[in-house]
């Protein structure tokens, strides 16, 4: 690990790269599209600036990178790929840590927007849920969570391969983000980050049912703009959850909101075939605890019985 951190002292760092185009922004810093100047390949170029102390880096930086060279080196097809790591030392105490990623062309937000009006076919849908789910359960088999995962983060290759991007550096972030005032989306959150309740893997599989349904939709399942008002749009689905369900360490009481009561998920994706709307709800469910698991996900006949209309209708 040491040895990737201190590889910009001779191996010419990010010198190595030179920059193409700014892909965006947000509360990490910026991402850019580069040409390593050798071999001509592109990739994805993150910085961060890292506070350091009298040595080096601090030592929760080191962790995660090692644990995000750690998962490289299983080469999952789903996971976009962590290529070089480079230190530059900025002052004594600032140290610039860029991150080089395979490049891949296109999110799957610009996929969705750019699906014919007809939408995704059923198998296209199937297959991308798939891939985002083999992902997350490599992920998370790791102890890794993702955190933030939205369709802007997920990566779509030209040959149709699905690649998560953006994870694992939650802390590094944080100090960042505390200083940044970016608009993050609320989106994606599950009920229990919305009541800064609890946060482990299920986090992911809220955010995965929000982007399942959005396959389907092409647009996002629930806008809130604060997140009393996100809770509202999921609780108009999911139904406002019995007392007994709700957490005793948050802020925001039961009796805040009105008294919603479940709805159908085909109110909201109509297109949805009945064993992908009972994997939705698996998805969307209020208890983290009781939220279905990637692996378990994988699992699902959604993914194994091909012909449902053949079947159910004898
Ligand atoms: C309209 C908001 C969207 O190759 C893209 C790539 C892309 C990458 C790549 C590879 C590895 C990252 C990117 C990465 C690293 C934070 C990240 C946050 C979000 C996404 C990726 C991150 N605006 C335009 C389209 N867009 C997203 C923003 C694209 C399009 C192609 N190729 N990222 N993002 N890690 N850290």
């Amino acid at each position: 690990m040491s040895l990737a951190m201190a590889q910009s002292g001779g191996g010419g760092g990010a010198l190595q790269y030179e920059p193409v185009a700014e892909i965006g922004g947000g509360a990490y810093g910026t991402v850019y599209k580069a040409r390593h100047v050798e071999s001509g390949q592109f990739v994805a170029l993150k910085s961060v600036r890292v506070q350091t102390d009298q040595d080096g880096l601090p030592i929760s930086t080191v962790r995660e990178v090692a644990l995000l060279r750690r998962l490289d080196q299983f080469d999952h097809p789903n996971v976009v790929k962590l290529m070089d790591v480079c230190a530059t030392k900025r002052t004594d105490q600032e140290t610039k840590v860029t991150l080089v990623f395979e490049h891949v062309d296109q999110d799957l937000k610009t996929f969705l927007d750019k699906a014919p009006p007809s939408g995704l076919s059923e198998s296209c849908i199937k297959d991308m849920m798939n891939q985002l789910l083999c992902g997350l359960a490599f992920l998370h088999s790791n102890r890794v969570m993702h955190r933030d995962l939205k369709p802007e983060n997920i990566l779509v290759t030209s040959q149709g391969t699905l690649k998560l991007a953006d994870f694992g550096l939650a802390r590094i972030y944080s100090c960042h983000m505390a200083l940044t005032p970016v608009v993050v989306t609320l989106w994606y959150r599950p009920p229990e980050v919305l009541l800064q309740s609890s946060y482990a893997t299920p986090v992911d599989m809220w955010s995965t049912g929000c982007i399942f349904a959005e396959m389907f939709r092409r647009k996002p399942l629930f806008c809130g703009e604060s997140e009393v008002d996100q809770l509202g749009k999921i609780f108009d689905l999911i139904g406002l959850p019995r007392e007994e369900e709700w957490p005793s360490d948050v802020t925001l009481k039961r009796k805040n909101f009105p008294p919603y009561f479940s709805r159908p998920i085909t109110d909201f994706v109509p297109e949805i075939n009945e064993q992908g709307a009972q994997l939705l709800r698996e998805m969307l469910t209020f208890d983290p605890v009781r939220r279905i698991s990637a692996l378990n996900s994988l699992e699902h006949p959604y993914f194994h019985d091909d012909d449902t209309v053949t079947q159910s209708n004898g």
